[in-house]
């Protein structure tokens, strides 16, 4: 049966990035990193599931099966994922210094994102029960720090850029989506044990195919009636260029 969820789960994502790309084909020129993007995540995705499928990327520790391919998986895929809001909200850039400001703020936002999945990969390769909660807890600040910049200095870019509607109705998607980790972390193996091996790998698959098909598909669906703000047209207009 669990072989059959991780099945299931290739061939959705499989499914999914073509869907994604059907469905990004009347999207303009300018949206298209939107549906290559999308795709790729779904397909790296689908190389994870079908990894895991052969009893790849699988490892015991202290008697528990854990099954990291995943973690590898989430470590490219979320940041990309995340790249889709940040294109969405941040204007097109016009010069270098602006360039430069928002460097600060996406390598922020990717790196506390990285760090999330990585202390989560951590905590779980710890046979220790307390070196496990520890990890979680520190990888629960990084989510909580990629929560607070989606939801504040990238959500007044995108009013400013003239894009709330689609960025907040994505963006809160994405954040419901993404608390659902966290908590099957703590009723899964991992944590509790709450919850059996097999409905735990059944649950990832149907939140990770919702969160990368039905993420991937709202956001290329969402950019084809998207209005972009002129080049600079909302951005504070470099001192070079008004002195
Ligand atoms: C971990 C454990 C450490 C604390 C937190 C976690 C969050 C993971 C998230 C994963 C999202 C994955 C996605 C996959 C798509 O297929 C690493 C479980 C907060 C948010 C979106």
């Amino acid at each position: 049966m669990r072989d059959t969820w991780l099945y299931l789960g290739t061939a959705g994502m499989v499914a999914g990035a073509g869907a994604i790309v059907a469905t990004g084909r009347s999207a303009g020129r300018e949206h298209q990193h939107h549906v290559l993007t999308s795709m790729w995540v779904c397909l790296l995705a689908a190389t994870s599931y079908l990894a895991m499928s052969q009893g790849l990327g699988i490892v015991e520790v202290g008697g528990r099966e854990v099954y990291f391919a995943r973690y590898l998986d989430w470590v490219i895929t979320t940041p990309l994922l995340l790249l889709g809001l940040i294109t969405l909200a941040l204007p097109s850039i016009t010069s270098h210094g602006q360039s430069r400001d928002r460097t600060a703020l996406v390598a922020s936002i990717l790196g506390a994102d990285v760090l999330m999945v990585v202390t989560g990969l951590v905590g779980v390769l710890a046979s220790d029960k307390g070196a496990r909660y520890l990890f979680f807890a520190v990888g629960c600040l990084f989510f909580a720090g990629v929560v607070y910049a989606l939801w504040v200095p990238l959500y007044t870019a995108a009013k400013q850029a003239g894009n709330r509607d689609a960025y907040r109705r994505l963006t809160s998607i994405l954040t419901g989506l993404w608390c659902i980790y966290p908590v099957f972390w703590l009723l899964g193996t991992e944590g509790s044990g709450t919850l059996g091996l097999t409905t735990e790998v059944g649950l990832y698959a149907i939140v990770d195919v919702t969160a990368k098909v039905g993420f991937g598909l709202l956001l290329v669906s969402a950019v084809r009636t998207f209005r972009h703000a002129p080049a600079g047209e909302s951005a504070p207009r470099p001192a070079a260029v008004a002195a």
